[in-house]
């Protein structure tokens, strides 16, 4: 038997969800037995840890995985010789200060001798030095947005999506302190076995995100526009052209980056594009 890549994935929370797709994504197959907490894929020499996301940047420090998904505000908190291999750009959110809503609040100097509620001492430490603020700092693992309205603390800093939970907690967020999605985090410096792998598993990671970022487009042109045509496609190379019977007329094929597209698809319309089919790309390599 081979080496296998041993890749970590929380068990089950935010990230779960999202970092299986990706690797399911990726053509591997596994996931046979929810109830395992281990498991190997079946068609890549790659396996599977089922843990809490705060346990995997440790496991993958002391050699246990290789690799592992995480917020990248648990990675920072943490703060091991760990390195960010991918930002998967899911699970995003942002660390902020939130503090009553009657708090007059001035910036981070209206901070200073304050008692903050916090799961993220460490990037919150960072933080109140860089700024020269003196503060408590009040370290809690969750249900931070009570923590005002029963006492125990003066303002909080925690994970923010949408910002529901603070305003039904009474709470308004003042500071943004830093941005957070989910990343792919490695051992530095794995043997060259797994490095292999790791690069294997990469190449497909990587088809599976830029194929998001990216529509196939199809549709006939008068043959008179095809240099304007040309220019505003801009795809990843020329696109590829094709023959009508109809001699005043041509097919284009191409691929087009999803943030352009709508501008593109509009100026098509004008130079008299008909048929226009659009679909979705699963896979995109160079
Ligand atoms: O059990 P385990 O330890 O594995 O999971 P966990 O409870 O520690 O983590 P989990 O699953 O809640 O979150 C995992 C990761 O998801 C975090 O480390 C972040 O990187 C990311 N993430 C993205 C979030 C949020 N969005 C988020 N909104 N993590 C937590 N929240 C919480 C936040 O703490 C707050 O309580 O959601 C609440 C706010 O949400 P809104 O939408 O009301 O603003
Ligand atoms: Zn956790």
């Amino acid at each position: 038997m081979g080496t296998n890549l041993k890749i970590a994935v929380q068990k089950s929370g935010r990230l779960s969800e999202k970092s299986l797709k990706i690797i399911a994504d990726c053509g591997i197959k596994f996931g046979s037995d929810a109830r395992l907490l281990r498991e190997e894929a079946e068609n890549f020499p790659l396996e599977f840890l089922y843990l809490r996301d705060d346990d995997i940047p440790r496991y993958i420090n002391d050699g246990v995985a290789d690799i592992g998904i995480v917020g990248r505000n648990e990675f920072d908190e943490q703060n091991l010789p760990l390195e960010v291999i991918r930002d998967l750009g899911f699970a995003k959110c942002r660390l902020s200060v939130a503090v009553p809503v009657k708090f007059d609040y001035q910036g981070l100097t209206s901070l200073e001798g304050k008692r903050i509620a916090t799961s993220y001492p460490g990037i919150l430490k960072r933080k109140l030095a860089e700024a020269g603020v003196n503060a408590s700092i009040f370290e809690i693992s969750g249900s931070v947005e009570i923590t005002p309205s029963i006492g125990v603390a003066d303002a909080i800093c925690d994970l923010v999506s949408t910002g529901a939970t603070l305003v039904s907690n009474g709470l308004k967020e003042v500071e943004q302190i830093y941005t957070s999605s989910a990343v792919l985090i490695g051992r530095k410096g794995l043997d060259s076995e797994k490095q292999i792998l790791l690069e294997r598993l990469l190449l497909r990671i990587d088809s599976v995100q830029k194929a998001k970022d990216y529509k196939y487009i199809m549709f006939n042109l008068p043959k008179a526009h095809l240099k304007e045509v040309a220019a505003i496609m801009g795809g990843i190379t020329s696109p590829t052209v094709t023959e009508l019977y109809d001699p005043a007329w041509c097919a284009v094929q191409t691929v087009i980056s999803e943030e352009r597209f709508w501008d593109a698809l509009e100026q098509l319309k004008e130079l008299g594009a008909q048929g226009i089919l659009v679909t979705a790309i699963e896979k995109l390599a160079d």
